[in-house]
């Protein structure tokens, strides 16, 4: 269980149960599993934590609305969360449910700690509440129609009895922490976002409700339960086992990265560490926060009915076109809009054409001139310094991007290296060196092609897994794939003697449109 590799902890928000998985859940998902296999490839002590946010109004309306438990609506969908998480391959380390009882003591456990440091106290709360979003707002934070900032929807004036939570107390804290680690929010704008929120002045937090009844009991006052943004936080540390506080804790927190969506930047970059703070705890490293999807029609939403179901995504194209196209296309941290038009332009022109084609019209050579058999020879052919320079040097450029997240220019510097390969081919013309029967000649060049591919293929493993697989069972490995390292994977001239290529289907046909 716990090693001296060195750890890396990382997590997605908890989503909320009431409705089915979507496209923007599974992006950041596939985002996280996509980070957490690329530092595993790096030898690391990965622990990668999802899971589902099953409290609160929302999740009881839900179920009132259709006629269920909310017990029974609550299991349900985490089934289905996990279900659509097996099919995008996704290789989390626990899934974490809010209604778990060591998640519940661990809420009761921290919130004691923070009412025993005397950050909790009782008092009377009076504010516009919005019900979807279980968030009151100040009038100064709305305008004159009272609809809620967020999603635009009415909100009501409620009053009730509660316990805050002294938030204001750490505005100061915070922004030393983040004099101190600059990177803590990524990317900057969405840290300077914060840092004038917090200038503005922090206002104390309502974290108790006596309105329903679906969630977790105030551990000193049983006739509330506690506010669902308190409880579902803190499932980061209850996912580790702070309950025990032992190894397991010890050895992960704090969090290498929480990975969030724009939309609850403020939740997890100034209440969350607050709330740590005040329990004595450490804040996590980095909170990471992605840009929105949109779609065709402008923001997905129930109502407009044009959320995308990745399931329906998966089913046409394939999991690995999904999840490189949801890789590739948008800078990460910035926003990017769904087309199936730009998907199919994405895929044929990176998966089909670039690495697809160089695949089967390399494999289709080697059949025809060495019945499929490739000859280990090492290059100190001129013409081909600066290929295997490339290749041999991928692993360090992609390293320098995935250091940032940055995950579409990790894809790109790939498929440059690949794009490099084809022209490669276009340059030494191996068919001419099979016909003039430069016999040595020619099986170093198909060599160097392999070799190439195989470098690629351990870097792309971590974004699209099924097809790194495929590729490395297809260019005659004798070891597995999963027994690859990065710190090994740029060593020139790793292919083995005599491996034997099989020439099959494309990777990727072409879609037509
Ligand atoms: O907020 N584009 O849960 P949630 C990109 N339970 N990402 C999107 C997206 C879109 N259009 N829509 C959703 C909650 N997401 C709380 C979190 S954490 C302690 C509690 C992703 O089901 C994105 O990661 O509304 C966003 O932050 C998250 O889903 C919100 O999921």
């Amino acid at each position: 269980m716990t090693t001296d590799k060195k750890s890396y902890y990382l997590t997605t928000p908890l989503y909320y149960v009431n409705g089915k998985p979507h496209i923007g859940h599974a992006y950041t998902t596939v985002v996280a599993d996509t980070l957490a296999r690329y530092h595993r490839l790096k030898g690391e002590d990965v622990f990668f934590l999802t899971g589902t946010d099953e409290h609160g109004q929302k999740v009881e309306g839900e179920a009132r609305s259709r006629g269920v438990k909310t017990q029974e609506l609550v299991d349900e969908m985490a089934l289905e969360f996990k279900d659509v998480w097996q099919k995008l391959g996704i290789t989390f380390d626990r899934f974490i449910r809010t209604t778990e009882s060591a998640h519940i003591d661990t809420v009761q456990k921290l919130i004691r700690k923070i009412y025993d440091n005397g950050y909790i106290y009782p008092g009377d709360y009076q504010g516009w509440y919005c019900t979807p979003c279980e968030t009151y707002w100040t009038e100064e934070q709305m305008d004159e129609g009272k609809v809620c900032p967020d999603c635009k929807r009415p909100t009501a004036m409620l009053s009730e009895k509660s316990y805050f939570f002294k938030l204001s107390a750490f505005a100061e804290p915070l922004l030393r922490l983040i004099e101190k680690n600059p990177n803590f929010v990524r990317p900057a704008t969405r840290l300077n976002e914060i840092v004038s929120f917090i200038k503005m002045g922090l206002n104390d937090l309502s974290i108790s409700r006596s309105s329903f009844e679906w969630g977790i009991p105030v551990p000193f006052d049983e006739d509330y339960i506690i506010y669902v943004w308190f409880d579902a936080l803190i499932n980061y540390i209850s996912g580790v086992d702070y309950l025990n506080e032992g190894d397991v804790f010890k050895k992960y927190w704090p969090a290498d990265v929480h990975l969030i969506g724009k939309d609850i930047i403020k939740f997890h970059a100034v209440i969350w560490p607050a709330m740590l703070m005040a329990a004595g705890l450490e804040p996590p490293k980095q909170i990471y926060a992605h840009g929105w999807w949109t779609t065709a029609g402008g923001k997905m939403s129930k109502s407009r009915g044009n959320v995308i179901d990745p399931m329906n995504v998966v089913d046409e194209y394939g999991v690995d076109i999904f999840r490189y196209f949801i890789l590739r296309e948008i800078p990460f941290g910035l926003d990017g809009s769904f087309t199936k038009e730009a998907l199919i332009l994405r895929t044929n022109a990176d998966l089909a054409n670039d690495l697809g084609n160089l695949l089967h019209r390399s494999g289709a050579m080697l059949k025809k001139y060495s019945a499929s058999r490739l000859t280990r020879t090492i290059s100190s052919h001129p013409d081909d310094r600066e290929l295997i320079k490339r290749a041999v040097n991928l692993p360090g450029k992609v390293d320098e991007k995935m250091a940032d997240l940055q995950f579409s220019l990790a894809l790109k510097e790939i498929w440059e290296v690949i794009g490099l390969a084809n022209k490669y081919i276009d340059t030494m013309a191996p068919w001419k060196l099979f016909k003039s029967g430069q016999h040595d000649r020619l099986d170093e060049v198909m060599y160097n092609i392999f070799e190439l591919l195989r470098i690629v293929c351990i870097m792309i493993s971590p974004f699209i897994p099924g097809t790194a697989e495929e590729l490395w069972s297809r260019i005659g490995n004798s070891d597995s794939l999963a027994k690859q390292t990065f710190a090994n994977a740029g060593e020139w001239g790793k292919l083995p003697y005599s491996a034997t290529v099989s020439v099959k289907d494309p990777l990727f046909p072409r879609i037509e449109v």
